[in-house]
C-alpha cells in the first residue's frame, strides 16, 4: 500500500458501522459505545504520530473496521469475559502471581502445559507467560523472538487448536495466558521480509532501510548496542536490497518501520486476532524501540507512547478483557510513561517490568547494602489505578546492569564501579563469591553489561559445600522472592526458581544451537527434582512451600490490592530495606549475612535473621503480628 493516499475519498458510511448492521443487537450496541468512547483518543494519537489529514482518517477507519470485525468474531465465552472485566476493571488487581516458562523446556509442548495446570494452581499462579510459541525463524531464532508468523503456532509446540485448548483449560483454572507479541521486529524469513527481498517496494517500506554507509554511521553515532559481543551494530547489509536493514537485536531480526502506518495496522490486527484464540495478556516485546529519530538513541520516543495508546484504544474495542504488558528494559525514570503517565496522559499498558528493582535487588545481595535499591524505590511512583508493576527475580534474559546507571550516578562520584563489581561478583570472579553465573555481552573486565545464570546458581546453592551454606543460599533466594512478592502488582516466577533448579547442564548447552550465553539459565524441567518439593526437609520443599505461603498472603490481605501504595520506610541499617504497603503492612528485608535488630516503634524491636525478612501486620491495638514464620 502506498504510504499516502490523499486522493482517496472518505467513505460516506464507515465500513465498521456497516459491519455492525449485520451483528446481533447486543454486540452492535456495545461496540458502538466502545467505539464512541475510544475514538477521540485513537484519532488524537494517530494524528500526532502520522500527521493530520485524510490518510489518518482512512487509517482510523481501517483500524476501527479491523477491531470491530475481530470483536464480532469473538467467541461467546470471550465476549462475556470482556463484559465481566469491563464491569470489574480490577479483576487482575488482587493477589496475582505469575509464572514464566518456555513451553518446550517446561512441558514439551502446548498440550504438555495443560498437564501442568494443577502444578501451577498449587503454587497460586494466576498468570502464565509462555515465551514465544508462534512460528519462529528457521535456524537461530533468539529463543523464538525472531517471529516468522504472528499467528501460526510453532509446529514443534503444537497447532492453533492446541493453543485454544490451552487457553480454555487455563481459563477454567483461573489462569490467564500471556503471549509474547514481538512488536519491534520480524524474522528475516517472515513473509514481509521475503517480499521485501524479492523487490516489492510496498514491503520494503515495512522495514527501516539505510542506503549508504554514511547513513548507517549517522544513526549508529547515537545508538547503544544490545548484543555488542555477538551481534555488534544495529544494521545488517542485505545484498539483495543493496541496502542495510535496521537490526537492533540479531541480524536475522529486522526492525519494523512504524513510520509506515500500514505496519501498525497489520501488527495490531494480528495481535487482536491472536486475542481471539483466548490469549488474555500480551507481553509487548522491545516496546521501547519502535520509533527511530535522528539525533536520539531511538528509544522511548513520544511516538512509542502514542502508538501504544492507540493500540490500547483498539484493544478496548476488540477485546477489553485483555491486558497489555510493556517489556521496556529501561531505567526507572523512563517507565512511568508506559503506564500512560507521560506527556499525553491516558490508558496505555496495564503492566510493565520493573527491571531496575530486579537488578538493584541483586546488587543489594552482592554488596550487602540497600542504597541503590532504596534509590530505585524512591523513584518508583504509584501507578494509575488499573495498572501495576511486574516484579521478578529472574527471567529468561540476563540481569542487565545498565538500567541502574541513573541511580548509581545520583549517589555520587566514584560509584560507577558498583555495577561492575556486582557483575564480577555474580560471574564468580570476585574472591569469596558464592555465585556461579557468567557475564553476558562483555569481552573485557572493564564493562558491566549483563549477567546470566539461574537464581539458584547466583545465590550460591550450586557452590554450597555443606548444609549450612546451602541453607544460607536458600535464604538469599527466598529473600529476593519475598521482596518481589511484597512489592509486586504481579510477581513473576521464572520456571525452576520455585524449586531452586540449577543452570542448564553442560550437555544440553552443547546440544543447543547458537552461542547465546542466556542459554545458561534456560534449563529443562526435571521431574525428579520437582517431586522433591513434596518431601519435607528438602530445599525444594522449603522454597516451594514458602512461595505458596507468600502467594496465599497476597490473596488474603487487602494490602496486596494493587492500588495500595508501596513506600520506603527508613531503617537505621544500610543492610536493611524497609517498606510499607498501605497503612497496615510493613516489610523488612535484611540483605546482610549478620542477624540484626531493627526498632520499628518505641519498644517494638524486630529481629531479622541473616538474609531474613519479615512481613508484619499492624493490629488494631498497634501491636505487630508477623505473617510468616
Ligand atoms: C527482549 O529483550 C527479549 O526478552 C529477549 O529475549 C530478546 O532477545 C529481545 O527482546 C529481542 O526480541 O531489550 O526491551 O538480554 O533484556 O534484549 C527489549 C537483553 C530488550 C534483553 C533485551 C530485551
Amino acid at each position: 500500500m502506498p504510504e499516502k493516499s490523499a486522493q482517496a475519498p472518505t467513505p460516506q458510511v464507515s465500513a465498521w458501522r456497516k459491519a455492525l448492521t449485520h451483528a446481533s443487537p447486543d454486540r452492535a450496541d456495545e461496540l458502538a459505545k466502545r467505539v464512541a468512547k475510544q475514538l477521540p483518543t485513537l484519532q488524537n494519537r494517530l494524528s500526532r504520530t502520522y500527521g493530520e489529514g485524510v490518510h489518518v482518517e482512512e487509517l482510523t477507519e481501517q483500524l476501527l473496521k479491523a477491531a470491530v470485525d475481530i470483536a464480532l468474531l469473538r467467541s461467546q465465552d470471550l465476549w462475556d469475559l470482556d463484559l465481566f472485566r469491563q464491569a470489574q476493571p480490577h479483576w487482575h488487581q488482587q493477589g496475582a502471581v505469575g509464572y514464566t516458562a518456555y513451553a518446550d523446556h517446561f512441558a514439551g509442548n502446548l498440550r504438555g502445559v495443560v498437564e501442568r495446570i494443577d502444578y501451577l494452581k498449587s503454587l497460586g499462579v494466576t498468570y502464565l507467560h509462555l515465551l514465544p510459541f508462534f512460528k519462529a525463524a528457521e535456524g537461530p531464532n533468539d529463543g523464538g523472538f525472531a517471529v516468522a508468523n504472528f499467528e501460526l503456532v510453532e509446529p514443534r509446540l503444537g497447532t492453533q487448536t492446541d493453543l485454544q485448548f490451552l487457553t480454555e483449560s487455563l481459563r477454567g483454572a483461573g489462569i490467564s495466558l500471556c503471549s509474547d507479541f514481538v512488536l519491534n521486529h520480524v524474522a528475516h524469513d517472515h513473509e514481509w521480509a521475503v517480499q521485501a527481498r524479492n523487490g516489492n517496494p510496498d514491503f520494503q517500506n515495512f522495514f527501516c532501510l539505510a542506503h549508504s554507509q554514511d547513513e548507517v554511521d549517522a544513526w549508529e553515532k547515537n545508538l547503544p548496542q544490545i548484543f555488542p559481543d555477538t551481534a555488534p551494530g544495529n544494521f545488517t547489509y542485505q545484498p539483495s536490497l543493496k541496502a542495510w536493514t535496521w537490526t537492533t537485536f540479531y541480524p536475522y531480526q529486522w526492525d519494523l518501520n512504524y513510520a509506515n502506518p500500514k505496519v501498525f495496522l497489520e501488527v495490531v490486527s494480528a495481535m487482536m486476532r491472536v486475542a481471539n484464540l483466548g490469549v488474555e495478556a500480551f507481553r509487548l516485546d522491545s516496546t521501547g524501540f519502535l520509533w527511530k529519530r535522528q539525533g536520539t538513541n531511538c528509544q522511548n520516543q513520544p511516538e512509542v507512547h502514542w502508538l501504544l495508546q492507540a493500540m490500547r484504544a483498539l484493544m478496548e474495542i476488540a477485546c477489553p478483557g485483555v491486558l497489555m504488558k510493556a517489556e521496556a528494559i529501561m531505567p526507572t525514570h523512563q517507565l512511568p510513561p508506559y503506564f500512560g503517565m507521560g506527556e499525553t496522559p491516558g490508558p496505555e499498558c496495564h503492566l510493565a517490568y520493573h527491571s531496575s528493582m530486579m537488578a538493584a535487588s541483586w546488587v543489594a545481595l552482592a554488596e550487602e547494602n540497600v542504597s541503590i535499591l532504596n534509590a530505585v524505590i524512591e523513584k518508583t511512583p504509584a501507578v494509575p489505578t488499573g495498572s501495576s508493576w511486574l516484579t521478578y527475580v529472574r527471567c529468561h534474559d540476563d540481569i542487565g546492569w545498565n538500567v541502574l546507571k541513573p541511580e548509581v550516578e545520583s549517589l555520587g562520584d566514584a560509584q560507577h564501579q558498583r555495577l561492575l563489581q556486582a557483575s564480577h561478583f555474580f560471574a564468580g570472579l570476585t574472591p569469596n563469591s558464592y555465585a556461579q553465573g557468567a557475564s553476558f555481552q562483555t569481552t573485557d573486565l572493564k564493562t558491566a553489561h549483563g549477567t546470566n545464570g539461574m537464581a539458584s546458581a547466583l545465590v550460591g546453592m550450586s557452590s554450597a559445600s555443606n548444609a549450612d551454606e546451602l541453607h544460607t543460599a536458600v535464604d538469599r533466594l527466598i529473600l529476593l522472592q519475598s521482596l518481589s512478592f511484597f512489592t509486586g502488582g504481579l510477581p513473576l516466577l521464572y520456571m525452576g526458581d520455585e524449586l531452586g533448579l540449577g543452570n542448564t547442564s553442560a550437555e544440553i548447552l552443547l546440544a543447543r544451537q547458537g552461542p547465546d550465553g542466556r542459554e545458561l539459565h534456560r534449563p529443562v524441567w526435571q521431574e525428579a527434582h520437582a517431586q522433591l518439593r513434596n518431601q519435607e526437609g528438602t530445599v525444594q520443599h522449603r522454597i516451594f512451600s514458602t512461595l505458596q505461603s507468600l502467594a496465599k498472603l497476597r490473596q488474603q490481605l487487602d494490602a496486596f490490592h494493587n492500588d495500595t501504595p508501596v513506600t520506603l520506610k527508613k531503617t537505621e541499617l544500610a543492610t536493611v530495606l524497609g517498606l510499607q504497603r498501605g497503612r497496615d503492612l510493613t516489610g523488612l528485608f535484611n540483605f546482610s549475612r549478620q542477624a540484626v535488630t531493627q526498632e520499628l516503634a518505641p519498644g517494638q524491636t524486630i529481629a531479622l535473621k541473616p538474609f531474613g525478612f519479615v512481613w508484619l501486620q499492624t493490629n488494631a491495638d498497634k501491636t505487630l503480628r508477623s505473617l510468616i514464620d
